[in-house]
């Protein structure tokens, strides 16, 4: 924990529904879904006026259809989304040098490389509506919320605090009160597995782990995570922002405090790990391909098993029963110093799945089925994309079937336009980049520096 609040955290607000109702006037203040719109889809993320229908990220596109049969549900469109995460992006590298950025719409910054004087409150608060009003004015009309505290933690719950839209400053001191009533899951690190663990205990909120005995909790999960569970329950958070490079691997280890040879002892502590790699990984929607599990024996001899699968994953389940086969393989007689699992050859193919075109026998797709999944010839004109037309100009597809495209004739910068369909095969109409942002990346920011 530093002395002063000077470490930002940023957070786009609903981030692909923002690019989605700043990009089509006619969807402003609606409720917008982008996800999977197949039959076996799933929701990338909801518009706040979807969220109020219980409509939210990860669910399946089916049962938010039926929660909200009346939103919009549009496919996605990565490249205006990487565009406007790179000029929000490059907007935080002009404030600080420091930037580690954690997903495509979230990075936290150390303010004491900026140019402000973290030790005035005022200050640092001015410089942040500046950001805010910067990064509207930059991303043509999205917003971000913004925390500020003495840590990462403590930066993070407090931009969650200020959602959405919003800005919030956690002053030394007044730490350990702000994050007491919140989710025990709201502290890093803390995944589904801890959380399990934690229940067993009674544990529901910060203020429950802060109650229980530094003993207590080793004994339910385990040494060396209990000790910094038991610190970050009083916002005792040492982690420095660290410049991001691209993520080439994501490990955890623990030492044993005494050999171990029992394998249930080890498959507990592998859980563990597994838990906050998962955590990690999910935060930064990095899907692993590569599982690498490494022990150390008594002996000081480490052998690392990997195993590479067809498909990447993110999940606990999938890396934790590999993990485990891998540790099945495993001689443990000899006694175990130290265990570790790890992950690697990234991608985003989870996330890449959520933009797939559902199964030919999927069903449930009447109005908004892509040309592609009907089995008909031409272009694709997926729910959101862009278009042009010779005559109208730009608009985006709002629906298509039965060889008919409707269009809505409207962008960033109009006035909610017209509806109309054509046939699919209309030579006047065809598909479109994404309208670009005025801000323009400096040359050297190439596509390799990002991390996500
Ligand atoms: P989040 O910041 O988690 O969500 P959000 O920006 O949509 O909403 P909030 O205002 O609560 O921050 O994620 C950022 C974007 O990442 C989100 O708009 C869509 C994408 N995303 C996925 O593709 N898959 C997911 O599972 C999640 C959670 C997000
Ligand atoms: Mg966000």
């Amino acid at each position: 924990m530093r002395p002063h609040a000077s470490v930002l955290h940023l957070d786009l607000d609903a981030f692909f529904a923002s690019v989605e109702q700043r990009d089509k006037p006619s969807l402003r203040g609606k409720p917008v879904i982008v996800g999977g719109v197949g039959g076996r889809g799933v929701v990338a993320t909801a518009s706040y006026e979807a969220r109020v229908f219980g409509v939210h990220s990860a669910m399946s596109t089916a049962l938010a259809r039926r929660r909200a049969p009346h939103a919009a549900y549009l496919s996605g469109r990565r490249a205006a989304y990487r565009e406007s995460s790179r000029a929000v992006m490059a907007l935080l590298h002009e404030l600080s040098p420091r930037v580690e950025q954690l997903s495509i719409d979230e990075a936290y910054v150390d303010l004491v490389e900026a140019d402000v004087d973290v030790t005035d409150e005022a200050a640092v608060l001015a410089r942040a509506v500046q950001l805010r009003a910067d990064l509207t004015e930059r991303t043509e009309g999205l917003t971000a919320s913004v925390g500020i505290g003495s840590s990462k933690f403590m930066a993070k719950v407090a931009s969650e605090l200020a959602k959405p839209n919003g800005l919030r400053l956690v002053s030394p001191g007044s730490e350990v009160m702000t994050i007491a009533g919140l989710p025990a899951r709201a502290v890093p690190g803390v995944g589904p597995v801890t959380m399990e663990k934690l229940h067993r205990l009674g544990v529901e909120t910060v203020a429950d782990l802060q109650a229980l005995s530094l003993n207590e909790l080793n004994r339910e999960v385990g040494r060396s995570w209990g000790e910094s569970l038991h610190l970050l329950a009083f916002a005792q958070d040492e982690r420095p922002v660290e410049s991001s490079r691209e993520t080439k691997s994501i490990s955890v280890e623990e030492t044993f405090e005494r050999d171990v040879r029992d394998r249930e002892i080890l498959l507990a502590r592998l859980a563990v790990q597994v838990d906050q790699v998962t955590g990690r990984m999910q935060r930064a929607r990095l899907f692993a391909r590569t599982i690498t599990l490494k022990v150390r024996l008594a002996d000081f001899s480490t052998l690392t098993r990997s195993r590479t699968l067809h498909g990447a994953t993110d999940t606990v389940e999938s890396i934790l029963a590999v993990g485990t086969s891998l540790l099945a393989g495993v001689d443990l007689r000899e006694g175990v110093r130290l265990l570790g699992i790890g992950v690697s050859s990234f991608t985003e193919a989870g996330q890449e799945a959520l933009f797939e075109v559902a199964d030919v026998d999927d069903v449930e797709e009447t109005t908004a089925r892509p040309a592609v999944e009907t089995g008909e010839p031409g272009p694709v004109w997926r729910p959101g994309h862009d278009v042009e037309h010779d005559q109208w100009g730009r608009g985006w597809v709002q629906g298509s079937g039965l060889g008919r495209v409707t269009v809505r004739f409207e962008s960033r910068h109009t006035e909610v336009g017209r509806v109309r369909t054509f046939s699919v095969d209309d030579p006047a109409l065809r598909g479109s980049e994404p309208e670009p942002l005025a801000w323009r990346p400096a040359a050297s920011d190439g596509d390799d520096a990002e991390p996500v």
